[in-house]
């Protein structure tokens, strides 16, 4: 019995490990609070580090609409799944986006 438990919280400890390692690196950086999601003011510090490390001037405008791009349900942050989600939308191309659009 005992040895059946422990199996199981492996398990348990096993997947929720392989959860976390599928968070991608870019969202845990941006989300300066670790509080799982990325607010808008996580969002524009990242964004604005980036142009300027690029060496661009940063657009606040543009920022916005790929942040909203991102944001599925709309309540100004973005989740992991939601970031995971638009990252995988971008690969598998913007044909079927561009459809979802309204
Ligand atoms: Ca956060
Ligand atoms: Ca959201």
């Amino acid at each position: 019995m005992k040895k059946l438990l422990i199996l199981a919280s492996l398990l348990v400890l096993s997947a929720s490990t392989a959860l976390a390692a599928k968070t991608p690196k870019m969202f845990t950086e941006m989300d300066a609070d670790n509080n799982g999601q990325v607010d808008v003011q996580e969002w524009m510090t990242a964004e604005k580090k980036k142009a300027e490390d690029a060496g661009k001037k940063y657009n606040e405008k543009q920022s916005m609409k790929r942040m909203g791009r991102k944001d599925a349900n709309g309540d100004n942050m973005i989740s992991a799944d939601e970031f995971i989600a638009a990252r995988k939308s971008m690969d598998s191309g913007d044909k079927a986006k561009k459809k979802k659009k309204d």
